[in-house]
């Protein structure tokens, strides 16, 4: 086609060539961006994640600039309240044929997208920066009784070639090294210390103005510890290789008094946004194993979570929204708490996940899902709210991965979709995993009784309240036979003692 096109690209398609990029011709056609209301405030987003897409969105403008395309570009202080009143303006200001755009990772804006009413046509492109389409994914999905993320893994890891040997096998044997992935955190190690942000004035800008716009969100941004560019992005995943991949392994399910991230990567958000590709980190990881940099359970952890688990949740996302968006199969209703935002939890483990979530916008995975999640599906807690909160609150939340994340891998209420059975765990797993519980005023010893740790007496509550659904699942026989086991006045005690601790920590309405 070689009529000019006005080329829509959202805050979350920062990548050239790319999506709607692909093909496009500077001189001919016409790059569309916009800092909107609508998008700024359908969650109370973390500052961190305001900040990061408004500087990279500024950044990528420039870079765009500079490759010589015409870049409307339109800033939060120009007060544009949607992305349609962007586009029109645009389309006011250009003579394009058609308006061009890769498909939005959120449901609610692909609705919104195919309502639009324009004065020319509406083109939405695929958006390729998946290493699974969603057709793939559809296909493979078909037909299967139980979808299970390994088979999908394998699946990946034979289409790009990722960590096989040469006949094909998977390196080293085995598909999957996790059972030597979970060590808990003991303090044995230094926890390097990750290089400030190189902020420069367009940073500095923005944060200015996301301190001033957003006086009530959560992130305290004078921690902004995010690179905004796709090289300051690529210097941070270096980083992770030279200094923290090697211990990424072993430490990926620990949680630590003394750091928030320990050795995780911190590429979710630059992934997420289009400033580092997936595939590229993958192969960088292998190559940092074939040139010994670190072993092989640390280099297919690391690729499983990005080939494997990633794709896997945008694919269940697409597969079964908006359906997905509603179910709640645990009927769990009871409000979401008020200290989930403030982090004034008397649970030292609860405590540390909170308030690293609201000042930083960054948790990992054994906290979002172990720590909070956990709480979260034992409580009972709202299924929406809570998915509206971790949406609000992480810089990598994007509802095509925090949807299959929180309401299938946390709270289990997707009917067993995700995952075959709910990450529900006791104080102990909490304890053997890392040091808060030598910082908190409970004991994951005791289940009743003051100074009982509430994840315990929480754990079995839970079990008891969906026996009736958790004998019919093999996978949880053992949590069964083991509440079963207990006497009766053990029980009523333990059930008692339960409801107190629901009643303090998360009163109904
Ligand atoms: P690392 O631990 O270093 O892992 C490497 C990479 O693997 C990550 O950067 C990410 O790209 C990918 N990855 C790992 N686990 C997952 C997963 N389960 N799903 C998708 N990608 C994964 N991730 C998001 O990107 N956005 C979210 O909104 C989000 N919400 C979550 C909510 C819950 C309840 C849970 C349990 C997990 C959620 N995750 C989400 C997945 C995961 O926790 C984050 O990707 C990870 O913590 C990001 O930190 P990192 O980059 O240091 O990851
Ligand atoms: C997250 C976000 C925010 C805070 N602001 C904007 C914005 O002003 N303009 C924009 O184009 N994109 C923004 N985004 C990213 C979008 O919310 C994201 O593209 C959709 O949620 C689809 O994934």
């Amino acid at each position: 086609m070689n009529e000019p096109a006005l080329i829509l690209i959202l805050g979350d398609q920062l990548t050239p060539d790319r999506g709607a990029m692909k093909d496009a011709r500077p001189g001919t056609d016409t790059i569309v961006m916009a800092e909107v209301r609508e998008e700024a405030e359908y969650v109370p987003h973390n500052r961190h994640k305001i900040a990061l897409v408004f500087a990279a969105m500024r950044h990528f403008r420039d870079e765009l600039r500079s490759r010589g395309f015409t870049v409307l570009y339109f800033d939060y202080e120009q007060g544009k309240r949607s992305l349609l009143e962007a586009l029109a303006a645009g389309l006011q200001a250009c003579d394009a044929a058609v308006v061009k755009c890769c498909e939005p990772g959120e449901f609610r804006l692909l609705c919104a997208l195919q309502q639009w009413q324009l004065s020319v046509p509406l083109q939405i492109v695929e958006d390729d920066r998946f290493l699974a389409t969603r057709e793939e994914f559809s296909r493979w999905a078909q037909g299967r009784k139980q979808l299970r993320m390994e088979y999908f893994y394998r699946l990946m890891r034979r289409k790009h070639g990722l960590l096989l040997a040469d006949d094909g096998t998977p390196e080293g044997g085995k598909w999957n090294y996790d059972s030597l992935n979970r060590q808990g955190w003991r303090g044995k190690r230094d926890i390097p210390v990750r290089p400030p942000a190189s902020i420069d004035r367009i940073t500095a800008e923005v944060l200015e103005l996301v301190m001033r716009e957003f006086p009530q969100n959560p992130g305290d941004l004078s921690q902004f510890y995010l690179g905004v560019t796709a090289a300051q992005a690529m210097e941070h995943f270096n980083w992770f290789l030279e200094h923290a991949l090697g211990d990424f392994g072993q430490y990926q399910d620990a949680l630590a008094e003394e750091s928030p991230w320990l050795f995780h990567s911190l590429v979710s958000m630059y992934i997420n946004i289009g400033l580092l590709d997936p595939l590229r980190v993958c192969r960088e990881v292998e190559r940092a194993w074939r040139d010994g940099k670190c072993d092989l359970a640390a280099a297919e952890g690391f690729i499983r979570q990005v080939l494997g688990w990633r794709e896997y949740v945008r694919g269940i996302y697409w597969l079964a929204m908006p359906e997905y968006g509603e179910r709640n199969g645990l009927g769990a209703h009871r409000p979401l708490p008020q200290w989930f935002w403030t982090g004034d939890s008397d649970l030292r483990c609860l405590q540390s996940a909170l308030r690293q979530t609201l000042d930083l916008g960054y948790a990992h995975h054994i906290q979002r899902l172990m720590v909070i999640g956990n709480f979260a599906l034992l409580a009972g807690l709202d299924v929406e709210q809570v998915c509206d909160w971790y949406l609000a609150v992480y810089v990598d939340a994007f509802e095509w991965v925090e949807l299959p994340n929180t309401l299938g891998m946390a709270l289990h209420a997707d009917d067993g979709l995700m995952a075959s059975k709910p990450y529900a765990a006791s104080g102990k797993y909490i304890q053997r995993q890392g040091n808060h519980c030598k910082q908190c005023p409970y004991s994951p010893a005791k289940i009743t009784g003051a100074g009982a740790c509430p994840f315990n007496s929480l754990y079995w509550h839970f079990i008891d309240r969906h026996l009736h659904q958790f004998r019919a699942n093999p996978r949880m026989a053992l949590a069964v036979r083991n509440w079963e086991r207990k006497a009766e006045p053990e029980r009523a005690a333990i059930l008692e003692w339960g409801e107190a601790e629901l009643a303090r920590l998360a009163p109904g309405p």
